[in-house]
């Protein structure tokens, strides 16, 4: 059955890894399934035919037969239950993953949004200066936990599994700020993340969108 992925038609970062169809994209890598992208002009975001899809108007969204998803997490859920690779055979196991995709999505990315937000939304606001601070700590803290339990172990919860790929994708967007730096470990961990065969094969067919170049390797 094709899946059917969307993505943005033109990106403002160029395809370097960051807009959330490279969450769906890796994941379908990783259980090796093939899947179509279609790609949505800014213009379309918010027209009914979109919004039918994703009701914020956004991307990604994922068509497989009868199934239509929304939101990242929900998508890479789905995909970790419906084909083998990303979620352990051990029922206990598997109940971590997914608590760990949790984590990722409620106690992870919304500080790490907030950051965004102060960097990207409210940079030319008198007060940032004094905001930003705040909002790095605030990284910072839930950062030095996540390192904490991460120790010197490679992944959350022992074999690699979506947790780890729901993880690392968030992590990824601190990476530019030098914050992720600061953890050795969590440097390494998403750093391993991105060396998987499969994360690179999802980075080259997202940037060859906008390069216009196919990808490689
Ligand atoms: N919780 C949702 C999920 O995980 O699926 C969040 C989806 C989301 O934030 N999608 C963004 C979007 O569609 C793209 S990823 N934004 C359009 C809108 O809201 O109108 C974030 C993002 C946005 C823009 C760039 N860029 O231009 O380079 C990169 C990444």
């Amino acid at each position: 059955m094709t899946i059917t992925i969307t993505a943005f038609h033109s990106s403002l970062d160029q395809g370097v890894g960051l807009a959330r169809d490279m969450i769906v994209r890796w994941a379908l890598e990783e259980v090796g399934q093939p899947y179509d992208v279609r790609l949505v002009p800014w213009s379309d975001f918010k027209k009914p035919e979109h919004v039918k899809r994703q009701p914020f108007g956004q991307i990604p969204t994922y068509e497989e037969g009868d199934l239509l998803l929304f939101e990242s997490g929900a998508i890479v859920l789905h995909i970790a239950e419906r084909f083998a690779g990303l979620f352990p055979a051990d029922a206990n196991a598997r109940a971590r993953a997914i608590m760990w995709m949790f984590a990722t999505v409620s106690s992870v990315e919304p500080l790490i949004v907030q950051l965004e937000v102060s960097e990207y939304m409210e940079s030319d606001k008198s007060w940032n200066a004094e905001r930003m601070p705040l909002v790095e700590d605030r990284v910072r803290s839930r950062l030095k936990q996540l390192s904490a339990r991460l120790g010197d172990a490679d992944w959350l919860d022992g074999a690699f599994s979506a947790g780890d790929l729901m993880m690392v994708s968030v992590l990824l967007r601190v990476k530019s700020s030098g914050i992720l730096d600061e953890y050795p470990n969590l440097a390494a961990y998403v750093a391993a993340g991105e060396a998987r065969p499969a994360y690179k094969r999802a980075f080259a067919a997202q940037l060859a969108i906008y390069t216009g170049k196919p990808p490689t390797g």
